[in-house]
This record gives structure tokens, sequence and C-alpha cells, in this order.
């Protein structure tokens, strides 16, 4: 299935650095999803950073699950988001960066703190975005992102900081090319945040230079599953600089190379 993006979404995407793409995933993928999820819940992979929250809930986050299922594999490589990717990068070639789950059940009132995303990953170039799928009705009680809109433009490098109670990813290295971000949350008045609530099957899409963050999920009713896809264009080159994230690094990569390789896979998009 292929789905064209129109003119009002390229330019949101250009000017605000995220947008939402109403009802783009189809129900028999979202069922697919889910059950993939619980398989990693169950069983996760090298990458797991999970904890149980203090309130009674619990947060289960992994990456690089691609790599262990055949369903987030297929979802990543031949469902609606390749296609998608390329038209919001304006890319001829497209690679699959990773993926990345982030549960927080019932009751985990654990905010994921504001950041962009890009300091973190051992990359440069503009070319760059995430998906983030909902699963759940996603309020903001729930855990819905919140996004900075034009933060893509700052060109502002934030440190990277472990997010909630996740000690199994280390400690980020300080990058003295980094500065520490303000503190959004306690003068939320000098930014334009925005949010949108979110069914099963919307889609957030952000580059990854924008500012977001979630709160925890408050709710005792309901669950906050969301998948994360993220690819990257043309212009994308390794870069493994200080305060990188380490399970994101590739060993068979020299700075300033396309990451062309097993992780980080060119994509053949049919059109
Ligand atoms: O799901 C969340 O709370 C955070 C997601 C996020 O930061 C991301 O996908 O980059």
């Amino acid at each position: 299935m292929t789905r064209q993006a129109t003119t009002d979404e390229l330019e949101a995407y250009q000017r605000d650095g995220a947008l939402v793409l109403r009802n783009l995933i189809e129900p028999h993928w979202l069922e697919a999803l889910a059950g993939a999820i619980e398989r990693d819940i169950n069983n996760p992979g090298p990458f797991f950073h999970g904890y149980d929250a203090p309130d009674g809930g619990r947060f289960h986050g992994n990456l690089r699950i691609w790599q262990n299922d055949p369903i987030f594999k297929r979802f990543c490589l031949e469902s609606v988001l390749p296609a998608l990717a390329k038209q919001f990068l304006d890319t001829q070639k497209l690679n699959l960066l990773y993926d990345q789950l982030f549960v927080k059940e019932a009751q985990t009132s654990n905010r994921t703190r504001w950041h962009n995303d890009q300091p973190y990953w051992p990359i440069r170039g503009r070319q760059v975005l995430s998906f983030w799928v909902a699963l759940d009705h996603t309020t903001l009680d729930s855990g819905a992102l919140e996004f900075v809109p034009g933060s893509h433009k700052w060109e502002r490098w934030f440190q990277p900081e472990t997010f909630g109670i996740t000690p199994s990813l280390g400690v980020y290295e300080r990058n003295p090319d980094y500065e520490d971000i303000p503190d959004i949350e306690a003068n939320r008045a000098a930014y334009p945040i925005v949010s949108w609530e979110l069914e099963p099957g919307d889609v957030y899409l952000f580059h990854a230079m924008t500012v977001h963050g979630s709160p925890g999920n408050a709710r005792g009713d309901r669950r906050r599953r969301g998948y994360a896809v993220r690819y990257v264009g043309d212009d994308v080159i390794y870069d493994d600089r200080l305060g990188v994230s380490k399970p994101l690094l590739n060993s068979t990569l020299v700075n300033g190379e396309a990451l062309d390789c097993e992780q980080y896979p060119v994509i053949e998009v049919s059109s």
C-alpha cells in the first residue's frame, strides 16, 4: 500500500518539524505489531531498558527490535512507512536507522524528558526522521508526545541524558560541543508546545532535531504503547562522536561513510 504525502503535510514537516498522520496504519498491521510487542515484553533482546515505576506501573523500552522479530522487520521495510519517509526526506536513497519501543503501562508516572534525538545518534546530516505509531488511544494524561514546533531549525545539540530509570543504557559521555537543554517543563509558557491525541493507527512524524518529550501515563485503565521507526536519507553519514547511544554504534563503519550495512539497511522502495 502507498500513501501520497499532501502538500500541507510536506510543508508542516519543513516548517514545524512535527505533525500527525491520521489513520495511517492498517488494522492488520496493528494486530501484528501488538503481538510482536507482547513477544518483546516477554522475551526482550539485548537492548532492553525497562523498569518498574514507583507508582505500580512499568516502562518497557527496547531498540533495534526489528533484528529480533520478523513482524517488526517487515513493518520497517515493507509497510507504508518507507515510501512516505522518502517523500518527507526528499531523498533518492533510504536507510533504516533503527526502531524503538516505548511502552508506558497504566500508572507509569515517569516523564520522557524534553530532548532532541539526533545528539543520541551516531550520524550527521539533515535527512533524518521518525514515525511514532500509536497502538492505544493516547491522551496527554496517558503520555501523548509533546513537541516544540520549529525547534528542528534551532541548530542546538542538547546533551543526551538518561531517560527515567534506565541504567542499562549507561551514562552518556559529555560532549563539549553539546549544551544542556533549557528547563522547558518549568518554563512551558515560553515555548509554543503542541500535542495531538492519537487513536490506534495514528502516527506522529517528526524531524530528529525537533525537541519533544512526553508526560507519564497517569491513567489506571490504559496502556500507552508507542512504536518508533527512524529513517535517514542521502546526506546522512556515520559519526560516532562523544555522547551517542552505545547500542547504536557500528564497528564496521568509519566516520564520514554512508550508513549502508546490515545494521542500517538500504531499503528498496517500490512506488
Ligand atoms: O514515547 C515516548 O515517550 C518518547 C518517544 C521519543 O522520544 C522518540 O520516539 O524519540
